[in-house]
């Protein structure tokens, strides 16, 4: 105090420096300092947390840089075989804490932010999530990039430069509203633009048959494809990686000056503002899909440049020897597609190596398929790709023609080899033929295409193969695969719990667990007999839950007003609302625990076990029964928190806006969480391991990677309820015939809301999905009235566990003990062996 104002803001005394030449905060206050001053973004004179957190950013990307462009040269010298990992979605939330946990230098910035009047955490927290996907998929993209940089794989990931990431959620009495998600208003200190790699991508026009019969597509538009590259560092190795994400640019020609000085200023920029709407929003759709022709766009967008740009890389790199062959391609790239939304790769690849490469058609089919791989993430029929073959024709033509070949020689080669599969070809075809609209079905083009087809959970990968693929098993028994799903313990533990980290750091004498998960099964150790009664290890456990629920508390107290006891059982679901992962059921489930609190004497009150039930999650903008489900809890929420007999006893809170960022700070203060979806429709789920791997006992149905959870932590461990996906089929048809009996409780739970209990709001069109045998938006095809009563039986079991507090925390050890197998780690050494066939290439 008492300085007079500097340019940076800082009114200390440290210097300004480009380049720290060590770790020492000194050094590192210098360089920020000097960022503050010489990257200006702000009105001099200021060094607010805002202006901190651009300097600081910048300061760790200096870093970053000189990591990332000995990554590149190392790459490119060593020419190891590289996977490019496609993907239409990318949540990657924060980037700075998550840096400089990479980095390894969280305390020296700490210090460093200290001499210059600022906290690390107020700092870090300034930063706007990037979140430029919609849920799991997105976010397994994410923590499979820090994976591969980890495990110094050559591996890149391809995106789009969403303008717009995923809407901001707002709740009010109303329900949810949505509003647009500026991640780039203040630009973002993460990505460096390429002004050199830019690269054509084409739309609409016609193919050209040449006197010679060689087919080129022509005319249409043509939009600019322009890299925005984020760098994506590893935990404790130089490697650093690339996410590259296109942005769409007109050419300068596409601006028409003539009609501009005309003064028809709007159509004068048409098509600029046509090319720039490519990359303005996310797809707000998670697990639906509809047919806009934009998202069409968008895919092809992606998967034209970013293999016009692997090619190129390709080529650069065989240069110096002059002799190389197409069929080495498949030996030096692997393509995986996330999902199908980047399936039109396959016919891209095709194209360009027909004709712009000159190659022929069996030669192209060799090296597309032996490059190209696919991950399915449902099988949910409703989130199953399929576009239209005439919305197909005008805007993909050339890759029309290529599809319908792949079509016709896939029923050749069938009607050879496999004639008795005749009566099913048609629902194994590329195309559609039948239908009244005809389409292209994505799925199959995939499954015909790719060498390798893997789901994402065991039970997952089973369904695969028994239902939704299990016609082409008779004809490539090896292509499919599990990989089951993981998550990155740097962000999910190590750098989101330092408390819990700390001490498992402790107890096993070491951090190799940050990178080798396995390792946590050494706190099995404290859970045997003879070290049962390790009072001293339950309680530092329970104190680092204790902080991370006391943090929590205070997060829910400023988003939402809602004062919590951190004494009580901290229970939450969190993910997207769809009926399916049965959101409905949890709150029917506190309606009733509600109504019984309610009807208890005072002293038979003080004998329940105390609980916050937390929700949270984003409905998709158009998705009614989603956003009705968002308006009952909130709406149970404001009565039960209000009600002075009861609210010691129980709180209801719906946690807006879940995020990335949100999420870091729920998991660790978590103790139930629940993954209670419909059994045979959650894919895997990803969320249920972080949660577990922090400690946090899992209440679920056997769906999903639940299934290899409950393998790992242990059946004790685990609050199983539900039916299994083999009955559900059976379920749903006994339903049908109005065989099934309703549980009274279910029927107490609903006829309160209908009662008006929870306000005027008239919530009979959502709770007459539970009711009847059959018909649309009816029929209970969730079964949310079949494992109503199995539910309520575990979340006996939960408060009863509760209660005996060394028997919980006991479970508590155990859950993280277990949870190794979690990492996405393993999953990506999976597929680097399994399916990429690629190995490390350290940086020296
Ligand atoms: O992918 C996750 C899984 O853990 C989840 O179980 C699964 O539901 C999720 C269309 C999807 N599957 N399909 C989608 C996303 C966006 C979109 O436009 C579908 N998301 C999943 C990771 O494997």
């Amino acid at each position: 105090m008492g300085d007079s104002l500097k340019p940076n803001g800082v009114s200390s005394n440290v210097p300004a420096a480009a380049f720290p030449s060590s770790d020492s905060p000194s050094e590192i206050a210098s360089n920020v300092n000097y960022h503050a001053q010489y990257s200006p973004h702000f009105s001099p004179f200021k060094f607010d947390s805002e202006q901190a957190y651009f300097a600081t950013a910048e300061s760790i990307r200096d870093r970053l840089l000189q990591q990332w462009n000995a990554t590149y040269l190392h790459f490119h010298n060593a020419d190891p075989k590289q996977t490019y990992y496609l993907s239409m979605e990318y949540l990657q939330g924060r980037a700075l804490s998550n840096a400089i946990g990479n980095l390894d230098v969280k305390n020296a910035y700490a210090e460093a932010l200290d001499k210059l009047g600022h906290q690390l955490e107020e700092i870090t927290e300034q930063e706007k999530d990037a979140a430029l996907g919609n849920g799991g998929l997105g976010r397994l993209a994410s923590c499979f990039l820090d994976s591969m940089a980890t495990l110094n794989l050559p591996a890149w990931g391809y995106g789009l430069r969403y303008k717009y990431g995923l809407f901001k959620q707002r709740i009010t009495k109303e329900g949810q509203q949505e509003t647009a998600e500026d991640w780039l208003e203040k630009f973002s200190p993460w990505e460096v633009v390429r002004h050199d790699v830019v690269f054509p991508v084409r739309f609409f026009g016609e193919v050209q048959i040449d006197g010679d019969g060689t087919r080129k597509w022509v005319g249409g538009e043509v939009v600019q494809a322009l890299a925005y590259d984020v760098p994506i560092p590893g935990y404790k190795t130089k490697n650093t990686i690339s996410l590259r994400l296109w942005e769409a640019r007109a050419s300068p020609a596409d601006f028409n000056l003539f009609e501009f000085n005309e003064g028809n200023y709007v159509s004068a920029a048409q098509r600029h503002s046509q090319a720039e709407q490519i990359c303005a929003v996310l797809y707000p759709g998670d697990a639906t899909e509809s047919g806009k022709l934009l998202r069409l766009k968008q895919q092809f967008f992606l998967c034209s440049a970013s293999l016009q740009d692997m090619i190129q890389r390709f080529k650069e790199r065989r240069k110096p020897s002059k002799t190389w062959l197409w069929s080495e391609f498949p030996s030096k790239v692997a393509v995986q597609l996330n999902d199908t939304h980047p399936t039109l790769a396959i016919p891209e690849l095709m194209r360009l190596l027909m004709d712009d490469e000159g190659l022929g058609w069996e030669e192209a089919w060799d090296v597309t398929s032996g490059t190209i791989s696919y991950t399915n993430h449902t099988v949910l029929p409703e989130a199953l790709e399929k576009w239209s073959q005439a919305v197909m024709w005008k805007l993909l033509p050339r890759h029309m023609e290529i599809i319908e070949e792949i079509d016709k020689r896939f029923l050749g080669t069938v009607r050879e080899k496999f004639p008795k599969l005749e009566k099913i070809l048609p629902s194994l075809r590329v195309l559609d033929t039948n239908a009244e609209k005809p389409v292209v079905r994505m799925a199959n083009l995939c499954v015909v295409t790719a060498h390798t087809v893997n789901g994402v959970a065991e039970l997952h990968s089973d369904i695969l193969k028994k239902e939704l693929f299990a016609d082409y098993l008779t004809i490539w028994p090896n292509k499919f695969q599990n990989k089951t799903n993981g998550i990155t313990p740097r962000r999910w533990l190590r750098f989101c719990n330092p408390e819990l980290s700390s001490l498992i750091t402790k107890q096993l004498k070491s951090d190799k667990w940050v990178t080798d998960l396995d390792e946590l099964s050494g706190l099995r150790k404290v859970c045997k007999k003879q070290f049962a009664d390790d009072a001293s290890f339950q309680g530092e456990w329970a104190a680092a839950k204790m902080a991370c629920k006391k943090r929590l508390a205070e997060y829910v107290k400023k988003v939402t007003g809602v004062t919590i006891d951190p004494n009580s059982l901290f229970d939450i679901q969190v993910k997207r609302i769809h009926e399916y992962k049965r959101q409905l059921l949890n709150i029917l489930g506190a309606v009733y625990r509600y109504k019984k609190l309610k009807e208890m004497s005072e002293e038979q009150r003080t004998t329940s076990t105390p609980r916050t039930i937390m929700i949270g999650g984003k409905a998709f903008a158009t998705y009614t029964n989603a956003k009705r489900i968002v308006k009952l809890v909130y709406d149970v929420g404001e009565v039960v928190n209000s009600d002075p007999q009861v609210n010691q006893y129980l709180k209801v809170v719906f946690v807006p806006n879940y995020n990335v960022s949100v999420a870091e700070m729920l998991i660790p203060g978590s103790e139930l969480s629940q993954h209670i979806s419909t059994a045979g429709m959650e894919a895997s789920g990803t969320s249920n391991m972080k949660f577990a791997l922090n400690g946090c006992l899992i209440i679920g149905t056997l769906d999903g990677a639940n299934v290899e959870i409950r393998e790992e932590v242990g059946e004790d461990n685990f609050f199983l309820f539900g039916a299994t996906a083999d009955q559900v089929p059976n379920l749903r048809k006994d339903r049908e015939n109005g065989k099934f009996k309703p549980d009274p409780r279910f029927e107490e739970a609903k006829q309160y809301i209908r009662s008006g209990a929870f306000g005027k709001y008239d919530y009979s069109q959502l709770l007459d999905s539970l009711e009847g045998n059959s018909g649309y938006g009816r029929g209970d095809y969730f079964l949310v009235g079949q494992d109503f009563p199995s539910y309520l039986d575990a979340q006996e079991r939960v408060d009863k566990a509760y209660m005996d507090r060394k028997k919980w925390l006991r479970m508590s050890i155990l859950s993280t003990a277990g949870s190794g197998k979690f990492s996405s780690d393993r999953t990506i050494a999976q597929y680097a062996k399994e399916i990429w066939n690629i190995e490390g290439c350290r940086v020296p």
